[in-house]
Formats: C-alpha cells, sequence, structure tokens
C-alpha cells in the first residue's frame, strides 16, 4: 500500500478551504493506503501563539480530523512535536538547503511582507515541512494547491540529498484537487481563505453555527452584474462560492450555472447557506461528542506511538548515511 502524509495546523478551527482542500482528500484515501495524520503544532509557532489557546487548537483539531471522517482504525493521527524526528531530520535537511530557494517561497514573502525582519521558523517552516513528509517515506502528499512550492521543495530537497547519499529518501507526489483546491476569503476573492485571517467573515470555519454561516455567506463579496457563471479572472467572488457550492453538493458548476439563469444572487446565496449549513452540522455534531472524550487522548497517544516508531527507522537510515552519531 502507498503511504500517504500531510498535516494541518491548529492555528485557529478549521474551515471549509482546509476541509475541501485537504480534508475531504485525507478521508477519501484511507481505504486504500496507508496514511498518516499529523497536527503540525511545531509550524504554528512560526508564529506568535498564545500557548494555552495553541493548547485547545491541537484538540480542536484533532477531533476535527475524526468528525470528518478519518478513522483511527485506518489512520494513524498525532501531534507532530510528539514525535521528536520531525526537528531532528528538519535540522538535517536545513543543512541541504539554500537561503535563495527558501527566499523565493511565496507563502514566506506573504506573512513576512511589510516586517523590516521576519521569524527565521517562518523562513525555514518549508523545510521542517519536508521533514514531516520524509520522515515517514511518503509516497503521497493530499494538500491544497496553495502549497504546490512547498511539495516541489521538499522534492528537489529528497533529490539533492538521494543523488549524495543514494537511497536516503522516498520522493513524494503532491496530490491536488481540481474543484476545491483553493477557495478564496469571501469578503476578498483575491486572497484566499485563511484560519487566522482578522475577519471572521473572511471565512466558514467547521464549527460555525447557522446564524454565523448565513451572515458570511450573504455578506460575501459579489459583482455588479448579477449573473451567475464560473470566470474566476472577471467574476473571482461569485466563482469561489459556485465552488464552494458545487463541492459540498457534489454537483457540477454548470448544473448550477443552468439552475440559477436569470435569477439573482440573493437567491443563489440563500441556497448556498442551506448546503453548507446541511454539509457542516453533522461535523459539529460529532465534534462536540468527542472533543472533551479520554478516547481522542488515547487516540492521540496510539498514533504518535505509532508514527514515532517509523520515523525512528527512517532517522536510523539518515543518520547512518550522513555519518551522523555513533
Ligand atoms: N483556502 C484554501 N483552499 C484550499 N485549501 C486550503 N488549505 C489551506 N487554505 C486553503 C489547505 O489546508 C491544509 C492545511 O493548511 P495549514 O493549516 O497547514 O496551513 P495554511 O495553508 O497556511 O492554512 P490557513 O488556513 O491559511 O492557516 P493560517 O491562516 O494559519 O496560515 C493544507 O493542505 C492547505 O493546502
Amino acid at each position: 500500500m502507498k503511504r500517504v502524509f500531510s498535516g494541518v495546523q491548529p492555528t485557529g478551527n478549521i474551515h471549509i478551504g482546509n476541509y475541501l482542500g485537504a480534508l475531504k482528500q485525507f478521508v477519501e484515501l484511507q481505504d486504500d493506503h496507508q496514511c498518516i495524520y499529523c497536527i503540525v503544532d511545531m509550524h504554528a509557532i512560526t508564529v506568535p501563539q498564545d500557548p494555552k489557546a495553541l493548547k485547545e487548537h491541537i484538540l480542536d483539531v484533532a477531533a476535527l480530523y475524526l468528525a470528518v471522517g478519518i478513522d483511527p482504525e485506518k489512520s494513524i493521527v498525532f501531534v507532530q512535536s510528539d514525535v521528536p524526528g520531525h526537528a531532528e531530520l528538519s535540522w538535517v535537511l536545513t543543512c541541504s538547503s539554500y537561503t535563495g530557494e527558501l527566499s523565493r517561497m511565496t507563502q514566506f514573502k506573504d506573512k513576512s511582507k511589510n516586517k523590516e525582519s521576519a521569524p527565521t521558523g517562518l523562513f525555514t517552516y518549508p523545510v521542517l515541512m519536508a521533514a514531516d513528509i520524509l520522515l515517514y517515506d511518503t509516497d503521497v502528499v493530499p494538500v491544497g494547491n496553495d502549497q504546490k512550492q512547498h511539495i516541489e521543495l521538499c522534492r528537489d530537497l529528497a533529490t539533492r540529498v538521494n543523488g549524495k547519499y543514494p537511497g536516503t529518501f522516498v520522493v513524494p507526489d503532491g496530490r491536488f484537487l481540481k474543484e476545491g483546491a483553493r477557495i478564496m476569503a469571501l469578503d476578498d476573492p483575491s486572497k484566499k481563505m485563511s484560519k487566522s485571517a482578522e475577519n471572521i467573515h473572511s471565512r466558514i470555519s467547521l464549527l460555525d453555527e447557522p446564524s454565523k454561516i448565513k451572515k458570511s455567506i450573504m455578506k460575501a463579496t459579489t459583482d455588479s452584474d448579477g449573473v451567475i457563471r464560473l470566470d474566476t479572472e472577471n467574476k473571482p467572488g461569485i466563482s469561489n462560492l459556485l465552488n464552494i457550492y458545487s463541492v459540498l453538493s457534489e454537483t457540477p458548476v454548470a448544473d448550477l450555472e443552468k439552475k440559477y439563469e436569470g435569477k439573482g444572487y440573493g437567491d443563489f446565496k440563500k441556497d448556498l447557506v442551506e448546503v453548507t449549513v446541511d454539509a457542516l452540522t453533522p461535523i459539529r455534531e460529532r465534534f462536540e461528542e468527542i472533543r472533551h472524550s479520554e478516547e481522542l487522548m488515547t487516540i492521540l497517544r496510539d498514533g504518535a506511538e505509532k508514527a514515532d516508531e517509523i520515523a525512528r527507522k527512517t532517522m536510523k537510515r539518515v543518520k547512518e548515511n550522513f555519518g551522523l552519531g555513533l
């Protein structure tokens, strides 16, 4: 069976962008792959975090993993900082990377924009992400397409190390969806939907109450020509809403365009509210059942043990190939 690895940062509640771009794939892959899903808390501290809130968010994301359908009987679920191999391998890979390639990463450029000096962790974030993936001899990495550049860097690092020390790493492939691969912010469709954006109406979180979902969708930015048609370049707002509607209701965009021919944005948005509430209610209910359970803690502890076992084997090989340790 091919091995799958991916992760989500506990930087806030998972939104429909994370869900449609990444988590839906996590669930689909579990039946015929060996899946390892991580809550990447060490990535979260690349920007300032409140320790108490971070702990809560780690458990929130873990519970949401299970609530969307990740099955701990089939997949390994754990918290990144519980497995020391991530930090260890990250340092080894840092020594195989170049400042030039890291400074070309668009996520780093976006997050450090207008700052005189940026945290080093933000700069080396993609190296830690490469370590996460390579630590488990991963074949496939399901992610949203905002991560394409980071996956490419991971492949470059693996290939570079293998060139020097053959057989060290498995070179992974990214897995990106066509639909839902990039969900944009509701208030500004030129930016991707993000957990940490200031405006809560820029996103729909999986735990949002129906009233909040309604408010965010009804306020969503559209345009003035009133035609419901997919045209990402000229009509980014309505195109983003069409995409969300299409993926959540599993209806092709062309069918939606036909259904809403001659109708206004108000009708369309009202229906989208209903579709979204219907899709998210069972997730929210399941989340409430498991979030404060002992079962959740046991799953994370067992997951960390299983992940650590695989990680140790990889680190043994890496250290041998690099000539590290005794
Ligand atoms: N808007 C998006 N559309 C589709 N996929 C997305 N992903 C993130 N945003 C979108 C995918 O979700 C997975 C988890 O993301 P992450 O938590 O590791 O980090 P991120 O990409 O930085 O997500 P956010 O929501 O924007 O978080 P913050 O605000 O903390 O930076 C990834 O597979 C990602 O591709």
